[in-house]
């Protein structure tokens, strides 16, 4: 195994691929290794038909502290102008973006601590279960930074703006009980069957009409920033493509023979 590809291990079932950041002894902190290696296992998880829905965890206590502090040490002892703009751009932005398009269901199974980029992370995520020890930290303002990773974007969508102005800007940690009450996470469970739980959901989705899940993941992403005409319309659209799927098919032609569906993702 390379060193890149030792920072994210990935492990299929069933139709669920599951990649767990693997950096521990930094709580998974994000070299550019831990990057590189996650944004290629996204990638093969969204070209491989067989899978059906993404896990995304991390080894150890926590899932993710967002940037490797220490890996970019240099520039804060250089007299250089720090630049992190194109950082963001090349490494993080399509991991992201990666996660909001990709038409399979993602998971992200919150073991521990998620702050700053790590936090940004989980939100990117499609449905968020958190282990009762989890924790949500906008880590970023600690750091005299400002949210990235799409966490300005995702976060007020999905606690709303003042929620998401008081977490930015405290910088406070946020329980996985509370992290529930706002909506941030749809379920929290003991931390011993946090990855049981998550397998069962996965294995569910998995076996769901996966390309409609897809489609339906496309037209929420596309609500956000819709007027009401244009989005009945892209539904139709979507309608059209969904309407014309096996699954569509075999759903009603199972109802009506009273039979449970075999689903193919397609
Ligand atoms: O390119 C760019 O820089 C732009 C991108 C920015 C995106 C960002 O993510 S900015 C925000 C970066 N992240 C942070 O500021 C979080 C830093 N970490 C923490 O605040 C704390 O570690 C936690 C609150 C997450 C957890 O606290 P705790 O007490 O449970 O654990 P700990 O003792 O602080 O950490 C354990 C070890 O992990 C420790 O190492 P040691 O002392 O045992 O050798 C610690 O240094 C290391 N660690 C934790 N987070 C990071 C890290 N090492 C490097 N980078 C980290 N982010």
């Amino acid at each position: 195994m390379t060193d890149q590809a030792a920072h994210v291990l990935t492990t299929g079932e069933r139709g669920v691929r599951t990649i767990t950041l693997n950096r521990p002894e930094v709580l998974n902190a994000c070299n550019l290794a831990l990057l590189q290696a996650l944004g290629q296992a996204l990638r093969d998880a969204e070209k491989d038909e067989s899978v059906r829905c993404v896990v995304i965890t991390g080894a150890g206590r926590a899932f993710c502290s967002g940037q490797d502090l220490a890996d970019v040490a240099d520039r804060y002892t250089s007299p250089e102008p720090i630049e992190l703009g194109s950082h963001l751009r090349k490494h993080y932005h399509p991991v992201i973006v990666r996660l909001r398009t990709m038409e399979k269901p993602v998971v992200a199974a919150v073991n521990g601590v998620a702050a700053g980029a790590g936090c940004s992370l989980a939100l990117a995520c499609d449905v968020r279960i958190a282990a009762e020890s989890a924790s949500f930290i906008e880590a970023f303002v600690n750091v005299g930074l400002v949210p990235d990773s799409a966490s300005t974007f995702m976060l007020p969508r999905l606690i709303g703006v003042g929620r998401a102005l008081e977490m930015c800007f405290t910088g406070r940690k946020l329980a996985a009980a509370e992290a529930l009450s706002l909506g941030l996470v749809t379920r929290v469970v003991p931390d011993a069957d946090l990855p049981a739980e998550c397998a069962k959901l996965a294995q569910k989705l998995s076996g769901m009409p996966t390309r409609a899940i897809g489609l339906t993941k496309r037209a929420l992403n596309a609500a956000w920033t819709a007027d009401l005409e244009s989005q009945l319309e892209y539904e139709a659209m979507l309608q059209t493509t969904a309407g014309q799927s096996h699954d569509h098919r075999e759903g009603v032609l199972a109802f009506m023979e009273k039979r449970p569906p075999k689903f193919l993702g397609r």
